[in-house]
């Protein structure tokens, strides 16, 4: 039976368009109207934030927390929508300038950890097991200004402290080698499940892989893939494209290295993604210059590269491509896909 894939993204993927040297460039849509665009757009997942589902959630009561979050449930239920992850949002606050996890400050540190435990709450209530972790402030610019190998004991005295708190949650590594620091403790997937076989439950620690974080390390996507999926730690992607060592661009699946795409489209596919809930998750963020009412192009056409990807990892001849491998004619193969590829 072929894996039936089904699609994710977050509402971030929707936005307004500003980028560090300039602002929104587009009117908002608000959360309602994002929400009703999913289906439209053929995704039946949804990745949150934890504050996309409760804004200011730092000012919330528990009560207020539980209350907002039924409120969204009952819109998700309403549109058909799944919650596929939920992430802290530990980058945004005046507590986690210098660090979250592993800020040098203890009261900082146990504002990030708070902060994950209503995560955690709210996951919980939208009915959600799974926590991602993007660990966007856990680094340094200045290395001397922290220990290292401190800072993997703190990120791990985080991650087993909220495996702790909720004995259903799994936990989703996102590494990512650096922006907003200039070097991240945990930047690839290795960091990452290093981290899970170190925790106090490691089979609920696994990893969620972006495409672009993967190719800002100087590493292969679909390799990175092939290594969380050998230990069964692939629980997520965030499939979006990436043009060279610069900031992380968030292109549309495939739009700058369609053969890239296809390996990880065919790694994912070879090795049973997807078959035991997985979702393929995008993170792409639209160009600056397309209209409001066009901006959610990029979701559409990622999903499509994919299948589109999807029906050349089917239908290449796989005994042509063996016979190739074992003459250890690697020319001809490569070739062969190149020409596959094509249409050829
Ligand atoms: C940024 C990350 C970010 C995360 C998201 C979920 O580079 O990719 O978009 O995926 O915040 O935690
Ligand atoms: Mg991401």
């Amino acid at each position: 039976m072929a894996t039936e894939y089904r699609f994710s993204f977050g509402p971030w993927n929707i936005h307004e368009g500003a980028d560090p040297f300039g602002p929104s460039v587009r009117e908002a849509f608000d959360f309602d109207e994002k929400v009703g665009f999913y289906r439209g757009l053929g995704f039946v997942g949804i990745q949150f934030h934890d504050d996309d589902i409760v804004p200011d959630i730092d000012d919330k009561t528990h009560a207020q927390l539980m209350s907002r979050t039924k409120t969204v449930k009952a819109q998700l239920d309403n549109h058909g929508l799944t919650p596929e992850v939920v992430a802290p949002r530990l980058w945004e606050s005046p507590q986690t300038l210098d660090g979250a996890y592993t800020a040098n400050a203890a009261t900082e540190r146990a504002y990030a950890l708070e902060r994950s435990k209503r995560c955690v709450d709210i996951a919980n209530e939208i009915g959600c097991k799974n926590i991602v972790l993007w660990l966007a402030r856990e680094g340094t610019y200045i290395r001397e200004s922290k220990s290292s190998s401190g800072a993997v004991g703190y990120i791990l005295d985080a991650i087993n402290a909220l495996l702790a708190y909720d004995a259903e949650i799994r936990i989703l590594i996102e590494p990512k080698p650096n922006e907003p620091m200039d070097i991240a403790y945990i930047p690839t997937i290795g960091h990452a499940i290093g981290l899970a076989y170190a925790s106090a439950d490691p089979g609920r620690v696994g990893g969620l892989i972006e495409s672009a974080h993967a190719i800002l390390a100087g590493l292969e996507p679909s390799d990175e893939m092939g290594y969380a999926l050998y230990h069964k730690k692939l629980w997520s992607v965030h499939l979006n494209d990436q043009n060279g060592l610069k900031f992380d661009q968030d292109k549309a699946f495939g739009s700058v290295n369609l053969r890239r795409a296809f390996n990880q489209v065919r790694v994912l596919e070879e090795n049973g993604y997807g078959r035991n809930g997985e979702f393929v998750g995008l993170d792409v963020k639209v160009m600056r210059t397309q209209p409001r009412e066009l901006s959610t192009k990029h979701l559409l056409s990622s999903r499509r590269t994919f299948l589109n990807l999807l029906e050349k990892v089917r239908t290449y001849d796989r005994e042509v491509a063996q016979a190739f491998i074992a003459s250890r004619d690697y020319e001809g193969l490569d070739f062969y896909i190149l020409e596959h590829l094509l249409g050829k």
